[in-house]
């Protein structure tokens, strides 16, 4: 019976290597930690390993050895010894359970107090704060202190604590950097904090881990470790930015930029509302949306034309005029204008 539907169990298998495929993404993994709360999480999960996998041997060692030594020999009906109510052996299996549980005790709830920050985020002294907000399907990062904005990526300075502050806009979304921690979630109304620490250089990938919509799949960010000269090089850079850049000549694309409407969502430095990414930076990213290929026209023309089409239930319409292919050449050669990180930049 069992074996003429073992076939069944073959598409979940297979299913089971495409979802971990899924996973395959540079640094989306809590196995290969870079933070000090990653660390953390990591190491945990280790000792827990360590543990059930003890008590797994220890269980199966004793179950197998039972089975043999206490086999029914033939001839031999009489009952063996019963061990109901025997004080030893109850002490024993209830003891070892608690000490095994104490020693996962102590370090998950001392690391919990440590790393997430709730209700006392001051008490955290971090270098940098940072306001987070969840949206279907992007996240605001915004630089309180340093007076700007930024989407879907968030620049951070390498080996320094740096605390966010997150809530969310519309539903519950869930903060979460495996490289560099543990998840969080984001609560219309509520304030939820929690620090984060990079200890080398680099781009971390994020996730939102709460199922959260249609395009909850696609609901990706960056974090971006810098040395703090570099970070703090970046900060004054996105300080500065002008919404008319033109420094590719691209005034014809702001021209368009903001007779489409774009500016009435879309924040350049000081200039325009911010329902949408602020894209004082937008040059500078390393996906479009935070999940796709940046350096393709034709996807960012898609995109600017039906944003549904890639990223399905986003909150950006299409366009209520029509963009000609050469209003949207020059748009599009304004978006990559707006960038703080050249190439003649140390970072
Ligand atoms: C009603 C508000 C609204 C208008 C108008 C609007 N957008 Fe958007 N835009 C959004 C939102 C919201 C997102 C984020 C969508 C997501 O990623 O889920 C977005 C995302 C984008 C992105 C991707 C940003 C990134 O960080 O990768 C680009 C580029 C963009 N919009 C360009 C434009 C252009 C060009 C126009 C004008 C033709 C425009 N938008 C008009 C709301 C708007
Ligand atoms: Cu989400």
């Amino acid at each position: 019976m069992f074996r003429k539907h073992m076939w069944r169990f073959l598409p979940m298998t297979l299913l089971l290597f495409v979802l971990t495929g899924c996973l395959g993404k540079e640094n989306l993994t809590a196995l290969d930690p870079k933070g000090p709360a990653a660390k953390w999480i990591y190491d945990n999960m280790i000792l827990s390993l360590v543990i059930m996998t003890f008590v797994s041997v220890v269980v199966f060692v004793i179950f197998f050895m039972i089975l043999v030594k206490f086999r029914r020999k033939d001839g031999d009906d009489a009952l063996p010894k019963q061990v109901h109510g025997n004080m030893a052996m109850e002490i024993t299996w209830t003891v070892i359970p608690v000490i095994l549980l104490i020693i996962l005790f102590i370090p998950t709830v001392s690391g919990t107090f440590k790393f997430h920050v709730n209700a006392v985020p001051e008490e955290h002294e971090g270098s940098v704060y940072i306001d987070v907000t969840g949206h279907q399907y992007w996240w605001q990062f915004d630089y309180v202190g340093e007076g700007f904005t930024a989407g879907q990526e968030v620049y951070i300075p390498v080996g320094e604590k740096v605390v966010f502050e997150l809530n969310a806009e519309d539903v519950i979304h869930s903060f979460w950097v495996p490289a560099l921690g543990g998840k969080i979630d984001t609560i219309p109304g509520v304030t939820n904090a929690l620090w984060l620490q990079a200890e080398k250089p680099g781009v971390y990938q994020g996730k939102c881990a709460e199922l959260c919509g249609p395009s909850h799949a696609l609901m990706d960010f960056k974090v971006i470790a810098l040395e703090r000269d570099e970070y703090d090089a970046w900060v004054a850079d996105m300080q500065g930015v002008e919404a008319e850049q033109t420094a590719v000549n691209a005034e014809a694309g702001y021209d368009v930029f903001q007779d489409k409407g774009c500016i009435s969502c879309h924040a350049v430095g000081g200039e325009g509302l911010g329902t949408g990414p602020a894209l004082s930076n937008f040059g500078d990213r390393k996906t479009l949306a935070g999940v796709h290929d940046i350096d393709d026209d034709e996807k960012l023309a898609a995109w600017i034309r039906d944003p549904q089409s890639l990223k399905q239930g986003a909150k950006m319409p299409p366009p209520e005029k029509e963009i000609s292919n050469d209003e949207m050449d020059a748009l599009i050669e304004y978006l990559r204008s707006l960038q703080v990180r050249g190439a003649d930049k140390p970072y």
